[in-house]
């Protein structure tokens, strides 16, 4: 069999887009919306892929080959037209079929539907790690939700956020598979029973449980250059067939439809909190939904080649992105052991050598912990089957550390107090062969501070894998001159293994290539220019540094840091007009929680300065401060290139890693950043006299805490410090709201300063003039920016997949064969 992609010409790509027309839209030329056009074109290059799929499953199931199932409740892969044509390397017969479509390359990238079931950094991931992993030609699936709401729109009201529904499916998503038969059934609630089991004894038999369905619907992964097309199954709920016939045959038919739209909410909408873990019945029924599917799918394909359970550990990883599809580990225990009736040692056994897990945050308030009350009501057997591993697992914690009550409350599955909670990320720790935690700051506090305990239980089970990016959305897609320039100079070897990027190094100090970089950097800050004035109205200047800040919105990333330094600069304008100052655009953009109210008082705070500040006659258009509403992957993608300063200041600690700072650097930007997640190995990489650090470093601040922590103390020796607060204290920005901001003045002040903002204050300030400093002299600039991309190769995610495949997954890269 030939490779359909191979031998394709514009004219037949063009043909098959007005094939689709026709019979997928029921459209000729002229009545086709550019909306139709984009359809009928992405189905198109969809069909291209189906030979590679189709020819990588077959492979996988006659190879019997290892795989890796990945299970996110969140991915957030954004669009997928432009990198599908790229993976496919159908670049230039795609834009001249368009022609034939009588639309242009921009217009209907511009309709492509953007999939954004993720909150953020941990969504981001796992999309770029699919990426990575059909790349690398290794066998993968993901797994996850296919929210009807992905994350909601972003619309600022008199500079509130306010939060409309996301309706990426309304109009139809081009690149998904429905696949009706592999739909399985899922139960919850009921209770446990016990049953007499022939030759056994009595078993705890679940029963009087509610039933629905998940229904599958797969997004091809196409791997760049290479056959390989990999899988990311979502799962959609609905009603179980003939859904509660009795209650319709009863005549109560509006109950009916009640229960009818249960089943429908569970994939409904993604809960749009990274970190507060809500403790709402219908996000556990989500986790579970995921969890419960997905094994029972992986089993499902298992089964295809084995009679018996003795090799599935052997054939099958499953990765836990988070805690969040725990329950996936209960849920293998139980079809082992209850369904197939496996010992339970050997069921634990291979339940353990299955699975790996992924921490994603130190914040104690994102660790998951259900209550046993929520849990024994939702999933009886499931609490039943978490007391069980927990007795067993203590009983082995007293053999091994006889007497050590302490270690025993603190590992234990569940914490007491007046309402029982199963702490899950324990959970994931005794039910999975390793753990890894995503920077080598954040592993090592992981393994030292958050969970020393178990480090001491099961030495050798944490492990650290650092995050990376896919340059191929990241660089060579959001930054095709960039890429060109480097292309240029070094040739195409890069684009294949970023490693060879460092060849650029050569380069950054060559007058003709930095006077390149800054042509492009600032052709990029053009194109910005015009969406920012679409977006917001204000008209920026290319000219102007870009200082972009771009991330959720949360207290420990700090956002309200970079405000306050605005605010420094501007009472300096306030004082003296005349005052020289370089002229800086800042720019925002982020989504906060919508409870999380003082998140939102600072997405406010921004707007409202950038009312002031952007209009006032002194300041001259010198700063310019710009809110961009709605982040997501697409704006990322145009911001980023644009970027001449990366913030990353969160406070020492509390970054996992961040991937966005990762993103920045690679194009070029110079970083600002506290000695946090990822920042260290950025540093370490670029060379610390290409990056900006400031600010106390996480055993600095340790220290300062345990010494009792004073922020007023900062207060009482900086007269800039208290203009700054008085700012926000009685809101200089509009006196006729003086109380507007005091919640943000009592959280750095009153409330204790919990994420250290005037600890850092001074020095931050200081490190943003050395920025200034930097900036006026154009060519040191340019020379650390290029630095900066040359040096940002090993951020790359196809190698912190081969770092998943070295130490924890074990993989074989399995290229897929086409010939036959
Ligand atoms: O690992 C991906 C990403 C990191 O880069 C960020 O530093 C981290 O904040 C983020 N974590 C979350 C928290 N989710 N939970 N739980 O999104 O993960």
């Amino acid at each position: 069999m030939s490779h359909f992609k191979d031998n394709m010409t514009a004219e037949q790509l063009a043909e098959r887009a007005l094939f689709h027309l026709k019979y997928s839209r029921g459209k000729d030329l002229r009545a086709a919306t550019t909306f139709d056009k984009m359809m009928c074109f992405s189905h198109a290059v969809r069909d291209m892929a189906v030979d590679g799929f189709i020819a990588t499953q077959r492979q996988y199931l006659d190879q019997d080959v290892r795989r890796v199932n990945y299970l996110s409740m969140e991915y957030l892969i954004g669009k997928m037209l432009s990198n599908n044509v790229y993976a496919l390397g159908i670049e230039k017969i795609a834009c001249e079929a368009l022609k034939a479509l009588n639309i242009t390359t921009e217009e209907i990238l511009a309709l492509d539907v953007e999939a954004g079931l993720g909150n953020g950094g941990l969504g981001r991931l796992a999309a770029c790690y699919l990426d990575s992993l059909a790349t690398k030609e290794l066998p993968a699936y993901g797994y996850g939700i296919r929210y009807e709401h992905g994350i909601f729109r972003q619309e600022f009201d008199h500079g509130w956020q306010k939060e409309r529904p996301d309706e990426w499916l309304a109009l139809g998503y081009p690149w998904e598979l429905i696949r009706p038969e592999y739909t399985l059934p899922v139960c919850v609630y009921g209770r446990v029973k016990k049953n007499f089991r022939p030759g056994q004894g009595t078993a705890d038999v679940w029963e009087d449980f509610q039933v629905f369905e998940a229904v599958p619907y797969d997004v091809p992964i196409i791997g760049y250059q290479v056959n390989t097309v990999n899988m990311l199954r979502l799962w959609k709920s609905q009603p179980a067939e003939g859904f509660r016939l009795d209650v319709f045959n009863q005549g109560d038919y509006v109950r009916a439809v009640e229960e009818k739209n249960w089943a429908e909410n569970v994939s409904k909408v993604l809960y749009p909190s990274d970190y507060t873990y809500a403790g709402k019945e219908l996000r556990l029924i989500q986790e579970y939904f995921l969890a419960s599917c997905s094994v029972r799918d992986i089993i499902r394909r298992y089964k295809k080649n084995h009679s018996d359970y003795s090799k599935f550990a052997e054939k099958n990883v499953i990765q836990l992105n988070d805690t969040h599809p725990t329950l996936a580990i209960v849920e293998l225990m139980r079809v082992l052991h209850d369904e197939e009736q496996i010992p339970w040692d050997d069921a634990w056994d291979i339940t353990v050598s299955t699975f790996c897990y992924t921490n994603h945050t130190l914040l104690a308030e994102a660790l998951e912990k259900w209550t046993v009350d929520l849990l024994q009501r939702v999933l009886p057997r499931h609490m039943q089957i978490i007391f069980e591993i927990n007795h067993r697992f203590l009983q082995k914690v007293e053999l091994n550390h006889p007497g050590d009550g302490d270690l025993m409350r603190k590992v234990s599955l569940i914490e007491e107090g007046q309402h029982k909670q199963v702490r899950m990320a324990n959970l994931c720790v005794i039910g999975s062969n390793k753990v890894n935690g995503v920077s080598a700051l954040h592993s090592n506090l992981l393994k030292t501070n958050t969970m020393p305990e178990f480090n001491k239980v099961y030495p050798g089970k944490f492990t650290n894998v650092t995050n990376g990016i896919t340059h191929r959305r990241w660089l060579i897609k959001a930054n095709p001159e960039l890429s060109e320039l480097i292309s240029e100079n070094i040739g195409e070897d890069w684009k294949l293994d970023l490693a060879e990027l460092n060849a650029f190094e050569a380069y950054a100090s060559k007058r003709a290539v930095q006077k390149k970089f800054m042509e492009i950097k600032r052709q990029k800050k053009v194109e910005l220019c015009q969406t920012i004035k679409e977006l917001t109205g204000y008209i920026v200047s290319p000219d102007s540094v870009f200082d972009v800040q771009i991330k959720r919105l949360h207290m420990y990333k700090r956002q309200l840091l970079k405000a306050m330094h605005i605010i420094h600069l501007y009472n300096k304008i306030k004082a003296d007009p005349k005052t020289k100052i370089q002229p800086k655009t800042f720019i925002f953009a982020a989504k906060a929680a919508p409870a999380y109210l003082i998140a939102k008082s600072v997405i406010k705070l921004i707007n409202t300065m950038a009312e002031v500040i952007n209009n006032d006659v002194d300041v001259a258009g010198r700063l310019k401060v710009v809110f961009l509403p709605d982040y997501n992957v697409s704006l990322a993608e145009k911001i980023i290139p644009a970027a001449d300063i990366s913030e990353q200041i969160s406070t020492a600690g509390l970054e996992a890693s961040g991937t966005g700072n990762m993103k920045l650097s690679l194009n070029g930007a110079l970083t600002v950043g506290t000695w946090d997640g990822a920042n260290i190995e950025i540093a370490q990489n670029v060379g610390e006299d290409n990056i900006f650090i400031f600010g106390n470093r996480t055993e600095d601040l340790a220290e300062l805490g345990r010494k009792g922590y004073n922020p007023w103390a900062y207060m009482d020796k900086s007269e800039d410090l208290q203009g700054v607060l008085e700012a926000l204290r009685d809101n200089s920005f509009d006196p006729s709201e003086p109380d507007l901001f005091k919640d943000l003045y009592n959280e750095v002040t009153e409330h204790g300063d919990f994420y250290y903002y005037l600890a850092d204050y001074e020095d931050y300030i200081k490190c943003n003039e050395e920025v200034d400093k930097l900036y006026a002299k154009p060519t040191k600039w340019a020379e650390k920016a290029i630095l900066n991309v040359a040096r940002m190769g090993w951020f790359s995610s196809d190698r912190s997949i081969q770092d998943y495949v070295d130490d924890i997954w074990h993989l074989k890269k399995t290229p897929v064969d086409m010939t036959d």
